[in-house]
């Protein structure tokens, strides 16, 4: 018999994402988002005939979150057809007295496993010749990892799969410079000798390429981007355990909005053109942070604002930055902003002879703000 599993972690439901000032019906769908991802990989368990899906933590943005997020986050869970066993994570974290957990265990299904104890959870009741060994996150942050419990290899059932489930940084691979969030390391993990690890935390999938097999353990990544500092589209493990116990895995992409950081320098109004033709087609799905700089003829620096608000129209969200970018000085423009023979007429016409491009960007800034 072989084993089939979808492994996620880090879909942080209950997040608001009122940090950057979005419009509210932005905001609102980068919220709604994360249940209809979470829909979506429930749909691809099921066709994919998985008879097991492991949430390896953050699940939760927050242990505190909204009881209507609990109710809803069940429902959609309880779609599953199989099995789903759901950890701890440092954000979601186990507290028995806690309203989150105790939610989840009165509220929850049967075919619902909490792994919130240092303990072997046995799926044999589910119909799975399978043991999970748990490291829930019993707080935020901690210089500790939750691994320290799990028995030598001789002491376990032979003929089941043995899976370890996860959440913290793994050392070299997970950003924690402070040791703050249950930090692991790969030959900690492999000493344990899983059949199987699947971990949760690090929002970018390990290894990150397409396919993976037999890997001392899977880190899923989040399956749906939540900010401009991820830069991929979201993704889930499908994995297949052999009659070996060898495992098999694919990334499969489940993300459905985007974010994009883009930096781009302008020279001429066509340049301007072809940021914003490369940037419409990404559509309502996408949100894009665009930093520009360079120098533009004055009409077009003059109308970035109306570029940057038809562009705005294509895309779910726009936010442009535009401090370094500047308008170009000719002798045209400086005749049209001020009277021939005035000081900064003088002025600027001998730097712009001169061929000094940036004393004179930095003399027609400093003479347009006296002028204000
Ligand atoms: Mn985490």
């Amino acid at each position: 018999m072989s084993l089939k599993i979808l492994h996620t972690a880090d879909l942080h439901l209950g997040m608001t994402f009122n940090n950057r000032g979005y419009p509210e019906a932005v905001r609102e769908q980068l919220i709604e988002a994360r249940f209809e991802t979470l829909v979506r990989i429930v749909e691809l368990a099921n066709s994919e005939q998985c008879v097991l899906l492991v949430i390896a933590g953050d699940l939760f943005h927050r242990p505190n979150v909204a009881a209507a997020t609990i109710t809803r986050t069940l429902n959609i869970l309880e779609r599953f057809s199989g099995c789903t066993a759901l950890l701890p994570g440092n954000h979601d974290y186990y507290d028995p007295e806690g309203p989150l957990w105790r939610s989840l265990r009165s509220e929850g299904f049967d075919e619902l496993v909490l792994l919130t104890a240092e303990q072997p959870f046995p799926l044999q009741d589910y119909g799975l010749d399978a043991i999970l060994y748990p490291a829930p996150c019993n707080k935020k942050h901690s210089p500790a990892n939750r691994i320290g419990w799990i028995d030598p290899p001789s002491e376990r059932p032979a003929d089941s799969y043995h899976i370890g489930v996860a959440h913290g940084a793994v050392q070299g691979i997970s950003p924690d410079l402070e040791d703050q969030y249950f930090p692991m390391t790969t030959s900690e993990l492999s000493a344990l000798k899983m059949h199987h690890w699947c971990l949760g935390h690090t929002h970018i999938r390990y290894p990150d390429r397409a396919e993976a097999s037999c890997e001392p353990f899977l880190i899923s990544g989040t399956p749906e981007p939540d900010g401009f500092d991820c830069r991929h589209n979201g993704c889930v493990w499908l994995t297949e355990l052999n009659d070996e116990k060898e495992s098999r895995s694919r990334s499969v992409e489940t993300g459905f909005l985007r974010f994009r950081e883009i930096e781009k320098q302008l020279d001429s109004a066509a340049d301007f053109d072809a940021i914003m033709q490369e940037l419409a087609p990404e559509g309502d799905r996408t949100l894009v942070k665009l930093k520009l700089f360079g120098t533009l003829p004055e009409a077009d620096y003059r109308d970035r604002g109306l570029r940057f608000k038809n562009l705005r129209e294509h895309l779910l969200y726009l936010e442009t930055e535009d401090g370094e970018l500047t308008v170009e000085i000719t002798p045209e423009l400086i005749a049209a902003r001020y009277p021939e023979g005035s000081f900064p007429h003088r002025f600027l016409t001998r730097l712009s002879e001169r061929g000094d491009p940036e004393a004179l960007q930095l003399a027609y800034r400093l003479t347009e703000e006296v002028k204000r």
